[in-house]
């Protein structure tokens, strides 16, 4: 394997165990891993500039978060946070790939200054950590066998049905069928999104759920698969930027540049890009998003 590159694979599967620091722009530098640097306090924004670069969390997870083949970070979100960030006078944004469940315990503990991952907002984690205004909203889907043979079209149908669903352990889907009351026992706790999609061919599950998006770009084979219409019992999914709580002040400058940026067409290009609406965000507000349970 050419020296610097590392398989998808073995990134996930090494990001697992540890924080993995990944240039923007540049290739992967030897792969070397960043260890945890606890990250000075005070302002955040004066914080971020001395370092000339902000530290963000991913999933990894395309369209929401992507590794490009050089290393790169993009994916809607990295891609939205850099055009702020850009406002504010930071022009590098670092990703570092950890499981959805890590990410606000890294936060708290100093490991990335932000979170850019599509980390959907509801009221557990809104109790934790401070929440942009939201960038975008987006469906949920199951993905199934071919014809859909145990008719799982909604959150309903797995509680109804003798059938097993995967979701990313921690995760907000997760949460979901834990708010529905689905027991554990109808649950396969994968580690990210090709392992659930793994889990089906193994027969270890009857249905991956996870965003709609995300299902459509894990290149399932549309002969023994299929992603079903979007759940319609599912909470409103959408995410922002996370931050610390501590750095509200941060926050506010961020949703000021955020909310222009909005208005421009640059942001509805990045939306689209990635296959998001930006219609769809329009009026929602992030005190709606944090009363979704889960
Ligand atoms: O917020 C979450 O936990 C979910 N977000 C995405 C983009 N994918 C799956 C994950 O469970």
């Amino acid at each position: 394997m050419e020296r610097g590159r590392i398989s998808r694979r073995d990134l996930i599967r090494r990001a697992g165990a540890a924080a993995l620091a990944l240039p923007l722009g540049g290739a992967l530098a030897g792969c070397e891993f960043e260890s945890p640097s606890a990250l000075a306090k005070g302002d955040l924004l004066e914080r971020m500039k001395a370092a000339g670069v902000a530290k963000v969390a991913i999933g990894n997870e395309p369209p929401y978060t992507k590794i490009e083949t050089d290393g790169s970070t993009s994916g809607v979100e990295p891609d939205v946070a850099r055009a702020v960030l850009e406002r504010l006078g930071i022009d590098r944004v670092e990703g570092v790939i950890v499981p959805y469940e890590s990410m606000i315990p890294g936060l708290k503990a100093r490991r990335w200054d932000m979170i850019t991952a599509g980390l959907f907002m509801k009221r557990s984690r809104c109790a934790e950590i401070a929440y942009s205004n939201p960038v975008l909203v987006s469906p949920e889907s199951f993905v199934v066998e071919k014809g859909n043979p145990k008719t799982l079209l909604k959150i309903d149908d797995v509680k109804r049905n003798d059938v097993k669903v995967a979701v990313i352990g921690g995760g907000f889907e997760d949460g979901i069928l834990k708010t529905a009351e689905i027991p554990e026992s109808k649950m396969l706790k994968v580690p990210e999104a090709r392992s659930g999609i793994e889990s089906l061919a193994a027969g270890r599950a009857d249905a991956f759920l996870l965003p709609t998006l995300s299902l459509g770009q894990l290149g399932i084979d549309k002969g023994r698969y299929e992603i079903t219409p979007y759940i319609p019992d599912a909470p409103k999914t959408g995410s922002g930027a996370g931050f610390r709580k501590s750095d509200r002040r941060f926050v506010a400058r961020y949703n000021a540049e955020l909310d222009r940026f909005k208005a421009t067409p640059e942001y509805a290009r990045i939306l689209r890009q990635w296959g998001f609406d930006p219609e769809a965000v329009k009026g929602v507000t992030t005190a709606e998003l944090c009363r979704s349970e889960g």
